[in-house]
């Protein structure tokens, strides 16, 4: 039998398979059952005790050695195979990566954000869910208000409602700071509307507002001209109707000349060369004494505006919806601002 091992052992030493069949073959010839080592093993019981430590060791050495030499043969044949790095053709141009863009939404906000900071305003910033303090009473809204309905506010348990304006970011900041204050409030709103092509149930809004010993609302207007022409062109001319607002006395709603006709009367301005983009006011004096700050001392003046409004002027869009349904045909077009 040593003889026998030691034949198989030279014949394992001097093999080298050229195909991977030929190397199966010598796997089938050696190690599969009725193979010439496994019948080594089966002849083993016939061994001399005297010899049978010996021969197994040598039986077992035998077995191991062929094993070895098959896997390194077939690791050849395997790397052969594939094509690893060399496939790679590293002259062929790059993929290139899709580039993302701003939403038109957050591209409008940090423009205005941009134009009122350059004057000295900080940012505010508060809770979506807001107490009937600081959403309505704090601003003077009067317990009968239609604000105040389940027709016009989400109300969400007794007491709190999701915000429908920033203005309540400001009645925390008035009841924290001291003046002179110059703040801006930019921030998601929610109100109770049908969702169509000119309203929504959540829109953005950036309220400011100045409080001094001698804000007047010549300082109001002067701010707002200054935004205008910042945002919509040095051309922009603005004017001021009287309007109405529980917290603000007295009020107004802002138009500028349309920055589509220049004020000549366009589709845009229903050929009235105006477009309304805002409304303010002079602070009402109670909403301060609500916030502790001494209303004989001093005032302040507010502006409130919606952003889809102002970017629907400033890209000429005619669909609110387009804002949140995130077409990427739409939001595409605002890779290059
Ligand atoms: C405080 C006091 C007063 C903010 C103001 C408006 C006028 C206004 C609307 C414009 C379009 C809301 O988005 S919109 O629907 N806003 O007309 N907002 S004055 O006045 C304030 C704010 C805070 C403490």
């Amino acid at each position: 039998m040593q003889e026998k091992i030691q034949e198989i052992l030279s014949e394992i030493e001097q093999f080298q398979a050229s195909t991977k069949e030929a190397l199966e073959n010598f796997r089938i010839k050696l190690l599969s059952k009725k193979g010439d080592i496994s019948i080594l093993f089966d002849n083993f019981k016939n061994v001399s005790p005297e010899q049978k430590r010996e021969v197994g060791q040598k039986l077992n050495e035998l077995k191991n050695r062929a094993q070895e030499k098959i896997n390194a043969q077939k690791e050849k044949f395997e790397q052969a195979e594939d094509p690893g790095i060399a496939a790679i053709d590293l002259s062929l141009p790059g993929e290139s990566i899709t580039l993302g863009s701003r939403h038109p939404i957050s591209l409008v906000r940090k423009q205005i954000i941009e134009i009122f900071s350059r004057i000295g305003f900080i940012l505010a910033e508060g809770p979506e869910i807001e107490d009937d303090w600081h959403n309505f009473t704090a601003l003077n809204f009067p317990e009968n208000h239609p604000a105040r309905d389940m027709q016009d506010t989400f109300f969400i348990s007794d007491g709190l409602a999701l915000r429908t304006h920033t203005s309540s970011v400001q009645i925390r900041m008035m009841e924290s700071s001291k003046p002179p204050m110059r703040m801006l409030a930019p921030g998601r709103v929610y109100r109770n509307e049908a969702i169509s092509a000119r309203a929504h149930c959540f829109f953005h809004q950036v309220e400011g507002f100045y409080i001094d010993t001698n804000v007047s609302f010549a300082d109001l207007k002067q701010t707002l001209l200054y935004f205008s022409k910042e945002m919509f062109g040095e051309e922009t001319k603005i004017r001021l109707r009287p309007s109405y607002f529980p917290f603000t006395e007295p009020s107004a709603e802002m138009d500028i000349s349309c920055n589509i006709c220049g004020g000549k009367g366009c589709n845009v301005c229903k050929q009235t060369g105006w477009v309304e983009i805002l409304g303010c006011g002079m602070i009402d004096p109670s909403v301060l004494d609500n916030c502790k700050i001494d209303s004989k001392k001093y005032r302040g003046f507010a502006f409130g505006m919606g952003v889809e409004r102002i970017t629907m002027l400033k890209y000429q869009l005619k669909d609110l919806r387009l804002f949140s349904e995130n077409d990427v045909r739409f939001l595409n077009q605002f890779k290059s601002v």
